[in-house]
């Protein structure tokens, strides 16, 4: 396959993250392959139910089931119910492209967190926004005001991809009511939320009570191995202003109501113990590939308490990221280099490469194996 880059000069991290779908080892994209677990097996066994079911209910009941079971499960119980609030979406992504073109007529400059998955920053640039990296360590201490200076909006992953990195409740507080102090669109990214606990605290309640516009896009997509069929949720309150709905309308009818019984069903499974078993596996794969590593010279691993699916792992100082990602994959293996995380300034990102873990085990065994010979080779 000939990777095109148009004005690019390297592909983007889901153009390297497609030569993965269909050969050899797959630690590339953020996506969920690990095994379904018993649980998730009976739902799946039960999926003609589901279905006879999603054909015969009304859309807006099974969208309001699916949406309380999901926020439910993540503990967000302040979530907006009411009409419009939450745009179903098929993916973040598509989230993401109805948000980005909302803020055009409004908004012409975004501080957005710095690194963050590629595609956040591209869909911004793509409908002409001006962005301001801010880094994500401000996001833990230091002093927000100066993020907020000239950006109409400010958006923030949490937890971040690929470093884990939590804006922490009082954080969130503290960024909340600048943003509502100074008008600013705070925009949230928490795909990964279901990982984390600590990004499990009623983000919902903090936002209402500041006052604050904001816009939250959820996503199912990150958590169960669904073979990618999920939702993103876009979330707002009616002061954000913006033309959400009118551009949601223009993108999509709605999303099938087949998917919606089915985010229900493994989101009723995670708040009873899905969730626990998620997290052990996704700790028992961290352990592995850190174990794995642990005795390679120079390498460490910079986010020690990240709990999401993927994982960082810094390279010793000679060693370049894209180049060992291109070694593996000559190989057959494949994850990413974290340089595209790194939009604002790509050449930090070649220390690190990130590993996902969301995988069978004999996945990610295989893949920490490959990436020790090849650092120690
Ligand atoms: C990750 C894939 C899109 C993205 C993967 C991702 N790219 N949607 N253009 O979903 O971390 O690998 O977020």
């Amino acid at each position: 396959m000939i990777l095109q880059t148009s004005s690019r000069a390297e592909p983007n991290l889901t153009q390297l993250e497609v030569l993965a779908l269909s050969s050899g080892i797959n630690v590339s994209d953020g996506h969920a392959r690990q095994e379904l677990t018993e649980q998730q097996c009976r739902i799946v066994d039960e999926m003609a139910t589901l279905f006879d079911e999603a054909a015969r209910a009304p859309v807006e009941e099974l969208e309001s089931r699916c949406h309380s079971s999901f926020f439910g499960a993540l503990q967000q119980n302040s979530f907006p119910a009411g009409p419009g609030r939450v745009l179903t979406c098929y993916s973040s992504s598509v989230a993401m492209e109805i948000f980005a073109r909302s803020l055009t007529k409004s908004v012409s400059t975004i501080a957005l967190i710095h690194p963050t998955f590629d595609n956040i920053p591209d869909i911004l640039k793509g409908v002409g926004l001006n962005l301001i990296p801010i880094d994500e360590g401000i996001l833990g201490s230091g002093d927000l005001k100066k993020v907020a200076r000239s950006a109409g909006c400010i958006f923030v992953t949490t937890p971040n991809n690929p470093t884990g990195a939590v804006l922490a409740a009082d954080r969130l507080s503290c960024l909340a009511e600048l943003c509502a102090d100074h008008g600013i669109v705070l925009a949230l990214d928490t795909s990964f939320r279901g990982f984390e606990p600590a990004s499990q605290y009623d983000n919902y309640e903090i936002l209402e009570a500041s006052g604050c516009r904001y816009v939250v896009i959820e996503d199912t997509g990150k958590l169960w191995p669904t073979l990618d069929l999920k939702v993103g949720l876009l979330v707002h309150n009616q002061k954000t202003g913006l033309p959400l709905e009118v551009i949601y309308s223009d993108i999509l009818l709605g999303v099938s109501p087949f998917i919606l019984q089915l985010v229900e069903a493994f989101s009723r499974d995670a708040a009873s113990g899905g969730f626990k078993l998620l997290h052990d596996h996704i700790r028992t794969n961290r352990e592995l590939l850190r174990g794995t590593l642990s005795s390679v010279p120079g390498v460490f691993f910079p986010d020690a308490d990240s709990r999401v699916s993927v994982e960082r792992v810094a390279l010793n100082s000679s060693q370049r990221a894209t180049e060992v990602c291109k070694r593996l994959r000559a190989q057959g293996i494949h994850m990413l280099p974290c340089r595209q995380f790194y939009w604002a300034r790509p050449e930090l990102g070649e220390r690190f490469v990130r590993v996902a873990l969301a995988r069978p085990r004999t996945t990610v065994e295989a893949a920490s194996a490959a990436l020790r010979s090849v650092l120690l080779d």
